[in-house]
């Protein structure tokens, strides 16, 4: 896979890993950085042999501690608004794309952090991981999708609270919340997600792809529209190789073989 300078891309068994490497700064986000994620995630979701991607941190003690704070002090108000731009585009690459992405979070994810494992499909993190929306303590406001992305996991009352107060929560609050999935101690994270993940690759590819279009596309959907989506692409899978192996596959009483056709 490319050579990105602040992030790493590697894959094998069909799972893609990229790890945000910018171990000194926690992991923080500038511009360049956001650029590197976004043609890593892109080459990803153009390789065939990739069908799941992993979002991690280097290091032990953060996945992302936000977006980087020496880089935005500097900003204008048009630069400021550029950046914005920049990160929510990159977001929606992740949030849009046909593979499912997960969050592996390790340690802090603050501000971009937080929003960039939020713009994952889900978010597994380890025992030590702290998140936190702390923009305003900075006077500014999310603008990476935070404020959008909060309410719509964890309800708007909770994420209000998160926004207006600033604070970080540890790994069990998040978990109380429904932020993550599950809170693994730091040394099985990567086994763990690994495990998950393998699970999502031994099934149908497109129908993966189709139940994550589903759910996005049904969330801002009203319901008799998101039940025509669904309806939609549950006949489509009937135009796949892979519902005709599956629904054999049971029938003959042996585990499926999926092609991604
Ligand atoms: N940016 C830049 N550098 C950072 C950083 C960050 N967000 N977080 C940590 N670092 C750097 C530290 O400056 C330090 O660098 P050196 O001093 O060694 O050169 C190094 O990482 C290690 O950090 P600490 O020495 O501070 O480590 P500690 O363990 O003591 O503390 C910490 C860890 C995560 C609690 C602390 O570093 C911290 O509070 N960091 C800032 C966390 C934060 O507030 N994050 C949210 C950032 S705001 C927008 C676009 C985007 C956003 C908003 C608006 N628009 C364009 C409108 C998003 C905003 C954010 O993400």
């Amino acid at each position: 896979m490319g050579n990105y300078s602040n992030v790493l891309l590697e894959t094998s068994d069909n799972i893609a890993t990229l790890t945000i490497n910018r171990p000194k700064a926690l992991n923080a986000l500038n511009k360049d950085t956001l650029l590197d994620i976004k043609a890593a995630a892109q080459e990803v979701a153009e390789d065939e042999n990739s069908h799941v991607l992993i979002i991690t941190g280097a290091g032990e003690k953060a996945f992302v501690a936000g977006a980087d704070i020496s880089f935005m002090s500097k900003m204008t108000p048009q630069q400021a608004r550029e950046f914005a731009l920049l990160g929510q585009d990159v977001f929606r690459t992740i949030e849009t794309m046909g593979k499912p992405v997960i969050a592996a979070v390790n340690g802090f994810a603050l501000g971009g952090g937080c929003e960039l494992a939020m713009a994952c499909d889900f978010i597994i993190c380890s025992e030590n991981s702290k998140f936190g929306q702390p923009e305003v303590g900075l006077g500014v406001i999310p603008g990476f999708g935070g404020s959008q992305r909060l309410p719509r996991i964890v309800g708007s009352n909770m994420a209000k609270q998160l926004l207006f107060t600033g604070e970080i929560i540890d790994a069990n609050e998040a978990l109380r919340i429904g932020l993550v999935n599950s809170v693994e101690t730091a040394d099985q994270l990567m086994e763990v997600v690994t495990k998950k993940v393998k699970k999502i690759v031994s099934n149908g590819q497109i129908s993966v792809r189709y139940c994550k279009e589903a759910v996005n596309e049904g969330m801002e959907a009203d319901i008799d529209r998101s039940m025509t989506l669904e309806a939609n692409s549950f006949g489509l899978c009937f135009a796949t190789e892979d519902q005709k192996e599956g629904m054999k596959a049971f029938l003959e009483k042996r585990k499926a073989q999926f092609k991604g056709k």
